[in-house]
């Protein structure tokens, strides 16, 4: 496997990074998650517009333009042969001493793998994923911003394991208000009578990518959605209910803390939109050349 980093393609063993690296020694830095489709990437430029305005919110300021980073993650793909997969961009505040101070790294590092992903097993995504509530709340935005795609991820962790130690594969986290936010890694949406209902980024959600296309596929498919607060209330009275995001794409969701939402399977609505993602995902996007 051919790996990005800082500049140059190399091979697996020989990327590496540094042990002085504030990416590993705080999370300080940044990541993006970017899938794509019988040879072109999806929604390439969006990811990368977020993966800077990411950067910019922390202070990281980036050497690079983003022209030249779609560039340089399609290279990273057509290196390794690649026509469907999943790529992951990082980029750390890069080397520097023991101690927080961001200003004292030099030059941020960045490095690109081209490989697979699958978050959950393909049965989930015919029969619907049961998940539960997680005591685990999202921070609040005053304590790390919900839109920064940050490598402090331990908090989506920790969910993680409470979903996992409940016999789950994912949790829905409240915020501090005791509000849904989202799942570990993905959105969440509701159907309830005709209309598509998803909490405001506001609430600690992520502005997902995925989250943008199912907004532009219910506008095409006619299907009313709204940003709204929900409760867990909300998700045990819906109708439907499913979650998206780039490695988990758009997967439905039969029961909250084994309460069955609607009638306990995938709904009609929820299939719309994973066969509507599908076809847009494997037939638009940047082409790898
Ligand atoms: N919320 C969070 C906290 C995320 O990390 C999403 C929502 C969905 O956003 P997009 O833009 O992808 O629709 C994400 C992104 C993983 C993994 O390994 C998770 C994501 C991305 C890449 C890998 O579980 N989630």
């Amino acid at each position: 496997m051919k790996i990005w980093l800082d500049e140059k393609l190399v091979d697996e063993q020989d990327a590496k990074v540094s042990v002085f690296d504030h990416g590993l020694l705080y999370g300080d830095g940044v990541f993006e998650g970017i899938r794509f489709y019988n040879g072109r990437v999806f929604r390439l430029e969006e990811h990368i517009k977020r993966l800077f305005d990411s950067a910019r919110a922390i202070v990281l300021k980036l050497p690079w333009t983003r022209e030249q980073v779609c560039q340089f993650t399609v290279d990273t793909i057509k290196a390794n042969g690649l026509k469907d997969g999943y790529v992951r961009l990082v980029i750390t505040r890069g080397t520097g001493g023991l101690g927080l101070n961001p200003y004292l790294c030099e030059r941020p590092s960045m490095f690109i793998i081209a490989s697979t992903i699958s978050l959950y097993p393909e049965e989930y995504y015919q029969n619907g994923l049961p998940i539960i509530t997680c005591a685990t709340r999202r921070p609040a935005p005053a304590a790390l911003m919900p839109q920064v795609k940050s490598l402090n991820y331990l908090n989506n962790i920790m969910a993680k394991v409470e979903a996992i130690q409940a016999g789950a594969m994912e949790a829905v986290m409240l915020n501090e208000q005791g509000y849904v936010a989202e799942c570990t890694g993905d959105n969440l949406f509701l159907i309830k009578n005709g209309k598509l209902l998803t909490p405001p980024v506001a609430d600690g959600a992520l502005d997902g990518v995925t989250r943008q296309v199912i907004f532009e596929l219910a506008d095409q498919l006619g299907i009313p959605w709204v940003e709204q607060t929900l409760t867990r209330y909300d998700i045990y009275i819906a109708d439907e209910c499913f979650l998206t995001g780039t490695a988990a794409e758009v997967i439905p969701v039969i029961s909250l803390d084994r309460r069955p939402i609607g009638d306990g399977i995938p709904g009609s609505f929820t299939i719309q939109f994973i066969n509507a993602f599908r076809a847009l995902a494997n037939s638009t996007g940047t082409p790898i050349v």
